[in-house]
């Protein structure tokens, strides 16, 4: 049975027809932006919940934005701290529209799969647990107590605890994750794969191995008196529309900025400023002062291009490589050996465009590179990121203000889920101590990412699997593989506010715990409950859902997982749950007691605004092997296709927030109505005997065959020949399992072989 809508026969909401395009914006926010804001909360919420919802959004007494994980400017923060897209994403959840079981009994799943993804996200908010019995088309409602021994029975039979799998999306709270991988490791599994396999893994992987640290190291005030910033593979204008006005501060403060893109995002061109008058009025201040439209997948050739040059004109900060690198001579050998000829092709960029990069970077010595999901996705993720350290290392561009690396995140906690244990393969030390507090024995062995569980559920050799948040089939690559993969399986569980695709592709018995939204009052015996959350720069905070929440049924996500470990392990656990649930400094004081740097974490997070963690790559401190940070001397790569076809990137459109849809336009790319459309190179399309909006077919090309996504339309869009983009997760078909970067595992989701063919289904 099909759950997905006949992609060629599309529901009038996204029927394609009406697909209008214009001319790409040249900045990014403005009054428009704020309109847009106003609209899509008023549309969904009504007009009190939205004052009150958006006067609490990002205050220090109130919640933390559900959307992207840029941090809040301490200190002046105005009254209303959010974005356009932050809005989106607090009107999703503060929606007024419902999913009760009415809803289900109205609705069979094959009803549901012919709705799109945006149609299922405006279905509303879930407000009862319910279940999908074996053999029937509708879920129904069933209760608490009846759900947690369902799914109690499934884990207590299965034949090994690793026949469990535990997926966590990032915006789930601290003390929910802490549960949640304590839950799985009591039930004795590391399978805890998460959204960040599909993410920043390449980045921590990178990062952890070259400086010691998975993480950024840098803080808001580091951008603003930076001297230089390099930003690439990034969509700030639409994923972290907050970004922007730090980019702005920091270009104010006299920073050069360079961005690197294949596309000439709106964002990285300029910004109004809405909340400034000039702004309000459309004035722009221009952001990127130079912009390299790389290849895709060019970075590590740019990088090693701008190294190049440093090494050659002299202009390195030797003292800092001579007291803590290793690596230099191996890696200057390597430089001195590589042709420009190579760098150009792999890069797309003239040998004179790294150089004045390099000179820039030279020049103004404090150099920070914020990167995201166009350098993280590629096969060569792990060494192009590497490739960027390099840089900052040979500038001493790390560990003194103004300078460092800042890998932007994406879901707003998904950093706080890895410090928190969400991970399937933590550190020994950290078994350890969680050993120690729970008095146990975890299991060492290290568990499934995201990509690898894929394969195990396919294989049969998953029974449970249990998402924490998320929407793992429209996430996860190879759509109609995964799909299967969660057919496999005898329950698929999903903890969560909205419905989803997952939702319909199913284990043999499937259920959907509604939770609480992170705007909603979470009350446990009548007391207020506050939950925390890591942004992108490692400062922890409080926060506090204010609202009402959407129904009197829905459980928080702690109490949730508290009530589900409880069940299946029953007298076996040595772990208190219902103490845990009911109060979460509880959690908080295991969690001091477990994870490094949480020392008095109930005390500090009462402190308004939070506490930064300590990060010794900041202090110039190396925690690797060697003690200190490592030069990359990998081999340069660039992902190339056989001639006539295309490297193709999947993104995010403007509205959007990964698989959750508001609506279908995507203003500062000029996309209006519609999201089942191909950018191409405007020569390239010619060259194919492609006309602009023609339906086309896309096909992509691995070792074990071929994926076909059906008719979409050609966009001509200025970019690099032989390259082209579509939207994720319409495009997620198109990816192949198989396709994951070195070392990480992420899948390579910017780097597709495609060919272009005109529509069989025009
Ligand atoms: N509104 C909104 N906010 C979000 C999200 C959302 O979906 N909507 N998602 C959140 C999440 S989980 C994440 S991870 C982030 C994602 O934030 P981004 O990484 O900004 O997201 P993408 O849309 O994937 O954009 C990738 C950008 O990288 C460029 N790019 C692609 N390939 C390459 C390459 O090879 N080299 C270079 N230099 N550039 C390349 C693309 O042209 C595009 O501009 O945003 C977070 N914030
Ligand atoms: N082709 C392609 N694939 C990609 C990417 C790409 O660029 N290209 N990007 C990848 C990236 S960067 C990421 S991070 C993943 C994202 O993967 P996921 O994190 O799995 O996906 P989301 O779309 O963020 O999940 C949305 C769902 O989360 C639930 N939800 C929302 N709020 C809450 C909450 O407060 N609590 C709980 N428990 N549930 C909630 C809702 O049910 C909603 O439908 O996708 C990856 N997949
Ligand atoms: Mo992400």
């Amino acid at each position: 049975m099909s759950v997905f809508p006949d992609p060629t026969a599309l529901t009038p909401l996204e029927d394609t027809e009406s697909l209008r395009t214009g001319e790409p914006s040249k900045s990014a926010a403005g009054v428009t932006a704020v309109l847009s804001s106003f609209r899509h909360l008023l549309t969904r919420t009504g007009p009190v919940r939205t004052v009150e919802g958006m006067l609490k959004l990002n205050q220090k007494d109130g919640f933390d934005c559900p959307s992207c994980a840029w941090p809040d400017p301490d200190g002046h923060r105005s009254a209303f701290e959010f974005c356009e897209n932050g809005a989106k994403a607090l009107a999703s959840e503060i929606t007024s529209a419902r999913v009760a079981p009415a809803f289900f009994a109205a609705h069979s799943i094959a009803a549901l799969g012919a709705m799109s993804d945006m149609e299922l996200d405006k279905a509303g908010r879930l407000t009862h647990p319910v279940v999908l019995r074996p053999g029937l088309d509708h879920y129904e409602a069933i209760s608490w107590e009846e759900a947690f021994a369902l799914a109690a029975a499934e884990w207590q039979d299965m034949p090994t605890p690793d026949h469990a799998v535990f997926y966590t999306s990032g915006r789930a709270s601290n003390e929910a994750a802490f549960l949640f991988q304590l839950f799985a490791r009591q039930l004795g599994t590391n399978n805890l794969p998460d959204c960040s396999n599909m993410c920043h893994e390449s980045s921590g992987a990178a990062m952890k191995d070259s400086v010691g640290v998975g993480k950024g190291t840098v803080t808001l005030e580091d951008i603003y008196e930076s001297g230089m910033i390099l930003l690439m593979g990034q969509n700030p204008g639409t994923n972290h529309p907050r970004m922007l006005s730090a980019l702005q501060t920091a270009v104010r403060n006299g920073s050069h900025l360079v961005a690197v893109n294949p596309l000439r995002e709106a964002g990285l061109l300029g910004f109004a400023h809405p909340q400034e008058v000039g702004g309000a009025l459309g004035h722009f201040t221009a952001l990127a002062s130079d912009y390299l439209t790389v290849r895709l997948n060019g970075d590590m050739a740019l990088m090693r291009g701008m190294a190049k040059t440093l090494v050659e004109d002299g202009t390195i900060d030797r003292d800092f490589i001579h007291a803590h690198t290793t690596g230099f001579e191996e890696y200057t050998a390597l430089l001195k050996n590589q042709d420009w000829e190579e760098l150009e092709t792999l890069s797309g960029l003239k040998r004179e465009d790294m150089q004045r990069t390099a000179r820039e970077a030279a020049k103004r010595k404090k150099l920070i590179t914020c990167w995201a999901m166009g350098l993280t996705q590629h096969r060569n993720a792990v060494d192009t990121i590497r490739e960027v350290v390099n840089v900052h290392l040979l500038l001493g561009a790390i560990g003194k203000p103004g300078a460092g690396l800042c890998p932007v995140r994406g879901h707003s906690n998904v950093q706080g889920d890895r410090t928190m244990g969400i991970f399937e393969k933590m550190p020994e030390s950290f078994h350890d101590a969680l050993d120690k507090e729970f008095k146990f024995q975890s299991p060492r062995p290290h568990g499934m990412d995201t990509v690898a569980a894929i394969q195990a559920m396919h294989e049969g050799k998953v029974r449970v699997f249990c998402a924490l948040g998320g929407n793992f089939l429209q996430a996860a690559p190879d759509t109609d593989f995964t799909a299967e993969a969660l057919r496999a399986c005898r329950l698929t569980i999903h903890i969560c506010t909205k419905l989803n695709r997952s939702h319909l592709v199913t284990g043999r018995t499937a259920l959907i715990l509604p939770c609480l939204g992170r705007s909603e009052e979470d009350l446990r015996g009548g007391v207020p409950q506050s939950v925390t959350v890591e942004n992108s720069m490692s400062i922890v905070h409080a926060s506090r859902g204010r609202l009402t929440p959407a129904s009197p049924w829905l459980l928080s996500e702690t109490a949730i997982v508290a009530g589900l470990a409880a069940a299946a392990l029953g007298e076996k656990t040595t772990v208190p749950w219902g103490e845990f649930a009911n109060n979460y400094d509880l959690i908080r004081d295991s969690v001091s007691r477990v994870v490094p740097h949480f020392e008095n974490f109930n005390e500090r997070i009462r402190h308004p605004g939070g506490f930064h963690l300590y990060s010794p790559a900041r202090r110039r401190i190396w925690d690797t092997p060697s003690g200190r940070a490592g030069f990359s001397s990998a081999k340069l790569s660039a992902f190339t296709t056989v001639p006539g076809r295309f490297v193709l990137q999947t993104l995010r459109s403007h509205d959007q927030f990964n698989t959750t849809v508001y609506g279908l336009n995507d203003r500062y790319r000029g996309i209006g109505h519609g999201r089942r459309v191909v950018f191409v190179n405007p020569q390239d399309l010619k060259n194919l005997g492609i006309k602009p909006m023609q339906p086309v077919d896309l096909t992509s090309h691995w070792s074990d065959g071929t994926r076909v996504a059906p008719r979409f339309l050609a966009v001509p869009y200025e970019m690099p020949s032989g390259n082209c983009a579509a939207y994720f997760p319409e495009a997620n078909v198109l990816v192949p399992l198989g396709s994951t970067a070195e070392i990480s595992g992420t899948p390579t989701s910017k780097s597709i072989e495609v060919s272009i063919t005109p529509s069989a289904n025009p």
